[in-house]
């Protein structure tokens, strides 16, 4: 958790940063899951010349790619291009992104689990904290850059089932076949998730977001065992880390008493809990991100601005609401309704006057 000093006589802290430690707002601050990516001609344009591994991996391309969305919408913060597979690929795990991440030589035995190294990200993923440092030095509007890791049980997903999947059976049936090696995969993930997740604080990433992307798939009690738990383990990590931390369970709404007990500073929330209902499980010491529905930006644009309205009061007077998508933008979604969604929010709440009250 992050000490809620302001220091006096320097800049006022950006919206982002306020609202994830629960600070008050003049506006409503707003991000968006995904928001570097396919929806975007110039990231279509770039993606035609340059493949997605090279664009991860060359600094100046990585940093342009953050940016973009920036230049084109007034958003509160950047997130780092980069995918959740890169560390693992540090790690020597061969994959192709055809476009979801495909693991050549799935995980299944302990002796692959053994033969996981650990990550040095300074020497296994340079271009990471390279990339870092040049969003810091050239983004608009001084805005907050967040740097990103995947949960642990997310990327044992992905690397036990070997491609993406709707239900992500070989991996849920190899938590229940091998439990113990399973512990060891997530705990090996959760400490190199942790390293990863601090060097990119050390480079200037101001806010850390771990996406647990599958955690609906696990009933209460398997997310107990595994997901939290390893989640947990890289928290710990990240103690004095000094960076507002925010962990986001896409279809979490039946573990979010769990989610309460993470000490993180933000809780994302997917669109189908109200943020009313979040903020009454996660209790008054929890910021919230989200929740629009992706689908959401096809409506006309009066029905948008209702929806965000709807969102806006979900969320309450008190502060600690950064405004977000309950999940990653389609990538068939208008840029101009974009444009439209992010204008609607800071106005709205600029006039309801939200995030200026007391806390809750
Ligand atoms: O062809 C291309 O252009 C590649 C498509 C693509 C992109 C643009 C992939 C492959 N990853 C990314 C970037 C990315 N991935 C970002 C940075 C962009 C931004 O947010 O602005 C981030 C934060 C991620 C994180 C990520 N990758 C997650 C967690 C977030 C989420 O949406 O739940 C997950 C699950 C992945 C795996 C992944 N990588 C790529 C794809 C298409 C997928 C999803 C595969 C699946 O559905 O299982």
């Amino acid at each position: 958790m992050v000490a809620q000093l302001s220091t006096p006589g320097s800049h006022p802290e950006p919206a982002f940063l306020a609202a994830c430690r629960r600070q008050p707002v003049p506006h409503t601050p707003i991000w968006i899951m995904r928001q570097a990516g396919r929806y975007l001609p110039e990231y279509r344009e770039l993606r035609s010349k340059v493949d997605f591994v090279q664009l991860t991996r060359t600094p100046d391309l990585a940093a342009e790619v953050t940016m973009q969305p920036l230049r084109r919408f007034e958003l509160d913060a950047a997130i780092l291009f980069s995918d959740i597979m890169t560390p693992l690929q540090g790690m020597g795990v061969s994959l192709d992104f055809e476009p979801g991440p495909v693991v050549k030589d799935p995980v299944r035995s302990d002796a692959q689990i053994d033969a996981l190294p650990e990550l040095v990200p300074q020497r296994d993923v340079p271009f990471v904290m390279e990339s870092i440092r040049l969003v810091r030095a050239n983004v608009p509007r001084g805005a907050p850059l967040i740097g990103f890791a995947g949960a642990p049980f997310t990327l044992f997903c992905y690397l036990v089932c070997g491609r993406p999947s709707k239900e992500f059976g070989a991996a849920r049936s190899f938590l229940y076949a091998h439990p113990g090696s399973s512990e060891r995969l997530l705990d090996k993930l959760a400490d190199a998730m942790a390293a990863y997740l601090r060097a990119q604080a050390e480079a200037g990433a101001q806010a850390l977001m771990i996406f647990e992307s599958w955690a609906g798939l696990l009933g209460p009690r398997e997310f107990q065992r595994f997901a939290l738990r390893a989640v947990k383990r890289t928290v710990a990590g990240l103690k004095d880390v000094g960076v507002p931390l925010i962990y986001y369970a896409n279809n979490g709404g039946s573990v979010l008493d769990q989610v309460a007990t993470l000490d993180v500073d933000v809780a994302g929330i997917d669109w189908r809990t109200p943020l009313s209902v979040a903020r009454r499980t996660l209790g008054p010491d929890k910021a919230v991100q989200g929740n629009l529905d992706p689908a959401a930006l096809f409506s006309a644009p009066e029905d948008l601005r209702r929806h965000v309205d709807i969102v806006l009061e979900e969320a309450g007077p008190a502060p600690g609401h950064v405004f977000n998508l309950g999940h990653g933008i389609w990538q068939d979604t208008d840029p101009d309704a974009v444009a439209r969604l992010v204008d609607y929010v800071h106005e709205a709440s600029i006039r309801a006057g939200v995030g200026k009250g007391a806390r809750a």
